[in-house]
Parts: C-alpha cells; structure tokens; sequence
C-alpha cells in the first residue's frame, strides 16, 4: 500500500516535471481566482460550499487547483482535456459549437463543456434526493472552480498549433520557459516578487482592493449572464481568445526574450482576468445554490434569475 503510494507519487512528480504542459493558471493563480470568489459569496451559497467540503471547512481556495493535481493520473486523464479550447489559428475568435471537441472530435470536450457539465451536475443534484444524485457533487464543486479560473486564462482558449503557446519557447528575463507558463505563473510570480512581499495574500488584497474601488463600476456587467443562466463560459472564453491576441502572442514570438516592458504591460490584464474569475465564479454559485436570495447580497442578485432555471445545457 504505502509502496504503492509513493511510487505513485514519484511518478506524478515526475510526470509534473517533464510535462510542461498546459496547467491552468499555476497554483497561485487558481488559488486567487477561488480567494477571491469566497469573499463574493452569498450565506446561503456559503453554507453549500461548507456542505460539500467538510474537510476544508468550506474553504475553496485551498481545494482549487485539484484538479490540476490529477489530471496525470490514469483514472483521470479523461479530464485532462478539459482545462481548455483550441480555437482556429490567428481567427482570434471562439465559437463554441466549431471549438468546443476535444483532439479527436469528440463534442463538449473542451472547458466551457466541462462549465456547462459540471454546473447543471451542481444545479440538478445539490437539492435532490440522494436515489437521484448521479453524481459526486463535491466533484463538481473542484472541477467548476477549477475551470472557470482556466477559461479566463487567456491562452487557455488560443490557437490549435501552439498549442495555447506551450510550444512558443521564450525567454522570461534569463530564464527560458515558454509562453503558456508565462501566463500561467511567471507574470504572477514576479509581480509577488516585485510588488506583493512574496505573498499571493497581499497579492489577492490589492486585486479586491481594486474590485471594491476601481472596479465597482464593472462588477455587475462581469457577473450577469443573459437570460437567466446560472453559467455563462461563451462570453468569457472570447474575451481570452481576444486578450491572446491582443496580449499574449504580441511580441512574444519564438524565441524572443520577454522583460519589464511585456510583464509590466501585461500584468494589469493578468489582475483583471483574476479579478473577473474571482468575481464570476462567486456570482455562479451564488445562482447555483442561492436562487431565491432572501437579504440583499452584492452579487445575488446578478443574473435576473426569477426561479431556478434548469440550464438549457448544450450537452447531450
Ligand atoms: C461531465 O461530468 C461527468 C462526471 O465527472 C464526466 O463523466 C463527463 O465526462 C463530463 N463531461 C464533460 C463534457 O465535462
Ligand atoms: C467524492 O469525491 C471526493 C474527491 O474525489 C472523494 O474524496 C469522496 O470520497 C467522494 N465521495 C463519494 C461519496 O464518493
Ligand atoms: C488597480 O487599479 C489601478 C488603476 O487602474 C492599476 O494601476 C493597478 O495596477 C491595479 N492593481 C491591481 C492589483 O489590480
Ligand atoms: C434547497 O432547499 C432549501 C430548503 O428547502 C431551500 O431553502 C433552498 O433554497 C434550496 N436550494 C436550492 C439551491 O434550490
Ligand atoms: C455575459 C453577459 O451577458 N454580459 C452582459 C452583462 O450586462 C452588460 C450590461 O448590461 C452587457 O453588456 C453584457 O453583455
């Protein structure tokens, strides 16, 4: 048994190590990402997260980036392909019906699929009986806060040939990484160095700062979604196939070397996208497991949702 586990963990560190792969956000990422989506949430909505962490005591942040941590493993690598959505090369747009497959064609294999997927499990199940529950809701809850932090990623939805910028090899200062990582966790680790003390907390203070101040104008057109919908990943994965191109590919060819200029102009989009996820993620759950908010809460009332809507899923 405790052979087994360490050989399995060996392999997965191993693994980790010599696939430089698409991670998501990094570890900092997804656990500001979920921070910030927990000072958002709504009691009722709270109570639900307690419910179905009872070993964190609710606490999101520290469970989002699980399923980053198991995507290696055999019995999971099924969702490997879930963490985000090619679009066409230099389209620079995103549709989910032509891009939402995953590398064998398979339909709603992709990131907002795995949106759709997980919120109608959370919608459909978090009430019901547990006869009809077909599915661990606990699940759900990691992979839904997962994926809406990877799908505000801008190079989560990117182009098909790079391979979302994983094959771009790239320079960040001294270091050679490629552009993927760069987003994921380097522009994040240099602005903690540089600007936060080394801590993603004081980090994750100055973005809510930002969303209470600056930002407060934005929030309800961030957290909306038309027509009654609990989720809503479309609008949010074009906003990253545009940021790819308007941020991440500029200037970052094959091979250049990227410094102050590109981490400096970039780092305000990597805070918003952060900010943006934080923010949506609170608002999703807070119409998942709050429908009819009974105190006024910042953002559950976002969403116009009248009754609970049983999501018109895109998914079979
Ligand atoms: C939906 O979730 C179930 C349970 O985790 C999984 O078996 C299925 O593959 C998922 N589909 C998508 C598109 O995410
Ligand atoms: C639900 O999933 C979690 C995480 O994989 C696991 O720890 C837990 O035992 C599962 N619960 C059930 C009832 O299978
Ligand atoms: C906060 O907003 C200001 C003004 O837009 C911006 O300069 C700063 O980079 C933002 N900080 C964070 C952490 O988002
Ligand atoms: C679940 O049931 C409780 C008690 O009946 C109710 O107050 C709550 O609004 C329901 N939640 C959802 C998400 O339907
Ligand atoms: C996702 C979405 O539907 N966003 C809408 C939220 O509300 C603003 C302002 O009403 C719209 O511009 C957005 O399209």
């Amino acid at each position: 048994m405790s052979g087994f586990e360490v050989r399995g963990t060996f392999s997965i560190l191993l693994l980790l190590i010599l696939v430089p792969g698409n991670l998501g956000w990094g570890k900092e990422g997804h656990y500001a990402t979920c921070k910030i989506a927990q000072s958002f949430l709504s009691e009722e909505a709270l109570k639900a997260v307690k419910e179905l962490l009872p070993e964190t005591e609710g606490d999101l942040a520290s469970v989002c980036s699980w399923p980053d941590e198991i995507k290696y493993m055999y019995k999971w690598q099924w969702t490997s392909e879930l963490h985000y959505v090619d679009t066409p090369d230099f389209r620079c747009n995103y549709e989910y019906c032509r891009d939402c497959h995953d590398s064998s064609g398979v339909k709603d294999r992709c990131v907002t699929g795995a949106i759709y997927n997980y919120t109608e499990q959370l919608v459909t199940g978090y009430n019901a009986s547990n006869s009809v529950v077909k599915y661990n809701l606990t699940e759900a809850l990691m992979f839904l806060s997962h994926y809406i932090g990877d799908v505000h990623q801008p190079l989560h939805v990117s182009f098909t040939s790079d391979e979302g910028g994983n094959t771009i090899t790239v320079r960040w200062y001294k270091r050679k990484t490629n552009l993927h990582h760069v987003w994921d966790s380097d522009i994040i680790e240099s602005a903690m160095k540089t600007f936060y003390d080394k801590d993603i907390d004081v980090m994750i203070s100055a973005i809510e700062k930002n969303i209470t101040d600056g930002w407060n104008n934005d929030i309800s057109s961030w957290a909306n979604c038309t027509s009654g919908e609990e989720v809503c990943p479309d609008p949010w994965a074009s906003e990253s196939i545009k940021c790819s191109c308007n941020y991440a590919y500029r200037n970052a060819t094959p091979g250049s070397t990227l410094g102050d200029e590109y981490f400096l102009s970039r780092l305000p989009i990597v805070e918003t996208r952060l900010a943006q996820g934080g923010v949506r993620l609170a608002a999703t759950l807070n119409r998942i497991f709050d429908p009819f908010p009974s105190v006024s809460h910042k953002l559950a009332y976002f969403g116009n949702i009248q009754h609970p809507s049983h999501m018109k899923l895109k998914i079979a």
